[in-house]
């Protein structure tokens, strides 16, 4: 559900016109994924159940936390790809039914998130979750995604850099599921079956999509695999991966 605007004007958009508004209630999906470990017959799987590359691509991701890690604490990724700004948060797991055991094993190797992708919504957000650390009066708004005074004013610095080169496949019987081929520049290498679900649309579908695909790529782990962000933080801030385990963030 999107906030009123009372409340987008409460936490600094002041100014806030019509279409700002309806911007802000129309930037978030929910993207449903499963990670899998990709080895040298993940490329022949895909030839032989007839899936199609649809490009390859290259982006390099940055990710911003406080100095404290008071984002990434709270399961919060704020990230700017390609010149965009992302942030994903977690969202509640109770919105689907999962009515058999195997539905939910099958639930638990994938992870849902809430992408934000307007800026002016991202800010909100994080302005929300750092009021303590922030100060109201700098905090109001920037809009343009040059202007970057925001990040100093909330406390942002950048804590991870990477590239990655993306090769991205669909298969024809599966419609709306992508798989994604990822090799990140500091060494490691998964895959992701990805299902983008607009918010307030059927997850229980999206999380079918996925155990369909993961059994055409003959998929048999019962383990969740780690994404990039995760095999980053363990090699660059071991105290800080470890804390987010003991957490329960990853
Ligand atoms: C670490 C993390 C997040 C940031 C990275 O998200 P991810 O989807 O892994 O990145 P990427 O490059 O594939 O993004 P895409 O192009 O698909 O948008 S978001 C959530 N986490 C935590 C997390 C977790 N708890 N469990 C797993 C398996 N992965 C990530």
């Amino acid at each position: 559900m999107c906030r009123s605007r009372f409340e987008a004007e409460l936490f600094g958009y002041k100014d806030l016109t019509c279409g700002d508004f309806l911007q802000l209630c129309g930037s978030m999906s929910v993207e449903v994924e499963r990670k899998f470990v990709c080895n040298a017959d993940t490329l022949k799987t895909l030839e032989k159940i007839g899936a199609v590359c649809l490009c390859q691509r290259q982006f390099c991701d940055q990710y911003f936390d406080t100095p404290k890690f008071e984002l990434t604490l709270r399961d919060l990724w704020l990230r700017k790809r390609k010149e965009c700004w992302e942030l994903k948060c977690p969202t509640a797991v109770n919105g689907t039914k999962e009515t058999s055991g195997e539905q939910s094993k099958a639930a638990a190797l994938c992870s849902r998130y809430k992408e934000i992708t307007n800026l002016p919504e991202i800010q909100l957000r994080v302005k929300e979750v750092l009021k303590d650390v922030c100060d109201d009066r700098e905090t109001e708004t920037s809009r343009s995604q040059e202007d970057e005074s925001w990040l100093s004013k909330m406390n942002l610095v950048c804590f991870a850099e990477f590239t990655t080169v993306r090769r991205s496949f669909t298969v024809e019987e599966e419609e709306g599921v992508q798989i994604d081929l990822d090799q990140a520049d500091f060494g490691y290498s998964v895959g992701e079956i990805e299902v983008l679900v607009p918010e307030g649309g059927d997850v229980q579908s999206a999380l079918e999509k996925i155990e369909r695909m993961a059994g055409m790529l003959g998929l048999t782990g019962d383990q969740r695999v780690e994404g990039k962000m995760n095999v980053y933080l363990k090699r660059n801030y071991p105290e800080h991966y470890a804390k987010l385990l003991s957490e329960h963030v990853l």
